[in-house]
């Protein structure tokens, strides 16, 4: 029987952060896991060094729910986001050596194909409605058939989901994480946001018409009675759904909004754990799951979650920003493609320097991602190029209220 021999964690960053699990077996075949938490990249670096790897090595890496197991009841202490992106990574890393000693990419482990490829939505965002329409135009000239739109707000300086360098007919990105010694502070006002973005839809319903899938994040910063009313108003405008549109810790506070808006709602993104979903799923609160398998304890856990989520009719929309890896990124695209219920997968295209490091053999046409059949995750780790970028920190931005800088969500 091979046993685990080794558990390595690696930190690059090229481009912005990332931490990844290496595990090898005594028979010399390794698998990857994403372990990033985006601004406490060590937190989860030293919990997987100091705490798990001394534990893990002689262990049978095929018993992959047991050492979930292990790892969950076994540290006593539950749950919370460096636990679980921890847990995420071993977990994630035994799925890919159980692909490779199979012969199999993972997603035929966990019951074969149930379509073609994962709908992907990319993010466009603009300064003002010339700026929005030239970027939703460059993403379907990209081939994407689903859109989130992220849009300035006027009398807002920076807000979150907006490119900073918006150039015409380029491709411009929106990323968050500023290097340096504290985080940037942003300024925001929820009433110009709740009159403006209504407005924003209007226009792009005008000029793309009702076919195209249109997606926003509201990114925690509403009430559950501002929430309310930010569904009510985008009713007209079809959206695909409104994510994160409150505070998701209070899951009864979803009920407001639920109860007086039919806009599809989202949320999941920060959460880790089945529980964070409880009330959610059973009273069918939401419409879809946002959690990454990065964070929310691997693909063990969050396929035993969408099963779970599937009784109610619930689907999947995994979170996949730059700051999950292509290792993350190609975790979620096996679940993708594997369970009944997937409604949406994010897809920010990762730098051409992270992707040389992390060498993907995912594909995305005509508006899907497929994973590749590969066997395991199918991704490459490339240990002399990943030294050549070293870790530096970086945090996302924080938000103080316009009128008196009172902390906000940001
Ligand atoms: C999304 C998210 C991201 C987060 C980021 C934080 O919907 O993709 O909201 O943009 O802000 O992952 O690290
Ligand atoms: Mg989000």
């Amino acid at each position: 029987m091979a046993t685990i021999k080794r558990v390595e964690v690696l930190v690059t960053s090229p481009g912005r952060n990332f931490v990844t699990v290496r595990i090898t077996t005594s028979d010399g075949v390794t698998g990857l896991g994403d372990a990033t938490l985006n601004g406490r990249e060590l937190a989860v670096a030293a919990y997987i060094r100091e705490h798990i790897a001394p534990i893990l090595t002689g262990r049978d890496p095929q018993n992959i729910e047991d050492t979930w197991q292990y790892l969950y009841r076994g540290g006593y202490w539950r749950r919370g986001p460096v636990t679980m992106t921890a847990i995420a990574a071993i977990d994630v890393a035994l799925w890919d050596i159980k692909g490779k000693v199979a012969g199999l990419p993972v997603y035929q482990l966990l019951g074969g194909e149930s379509r073609r490829g994962a709908l992907a939505y990319g993010h466009a965002s603009g300064s003002d409605i010339p700026a929005l329409f030239q970027s939703v135009r460059n993403h379907l000239d990209e081939g994407f058939k689903a859109i989130r739109v992220q849009s300035a707000v006027p009398g807002l300086g920076q807000v979150y989901g907006v490119a900073a360098d918006q150039k015409p007919g380029k491709r411009y990105d929106y990323e968050p994480a500023g290097r340096g010694s504290a985080p940037k502070e942003e300024a925001w006002d929820t009433r110009k946001y709740l009159h403006h973005i209504p407005t924003v839809f209007a226009a792009l319903r005008d000029e793309f018409g009702y076919s195209l899938p249109l997606l926003h994040d509201g990114h925690h910063r509403m009430t559950p009675n501002q929430a309310a009313i930010l569904g009510k108003s985008l009713e007209p405008y079809d959206l695909f759904w409104l994510e994160d549109c409150t505070p998701g810790e209070n899951q009864e506070s979803l009920r407001r909004v639920r109860s007086q808006t039919t806009t599809p709602i989202a949320i999941g993104e920060i959460f880790n754990s089945a529980f964070d979903y409880q009330t959610l799923i059973t009273e069918q609160l939401i419409d879809y799951l946002r959690s990454s398998i990065t964070h929310g304890g691997g693909i063990t856990a969050m396929k035993k979650l969408m099963d779970f989520a599937a009784l109610y009719q619930i689907k999947s929309g995994f979170h996949g920003p730059t700051d999950v890896s292509p290792i993350g990124q190609a975790a979620a695209l096996h679940l993708d493609i594997a369970i009944h219920n997937f409604g949406i997968q994010e897809y920010m295209r990762h730098s051409d320097d992270t992707l040389k490091v992390f060498r993907t053999c995912y594909t995305f046409e005509d508006g899907l991602l497929h994973p590749g059949v590969r066997p395991g995750l199918g991704v490459d780790y490339d240990d002399e190029l990943a030294e050549a970028f070293p870790y530096s920190p970086a945090y996302l931005p924080v938000n103080r209220l316009q009128t008196d800088g009172a902390m906000h969500d940001w």
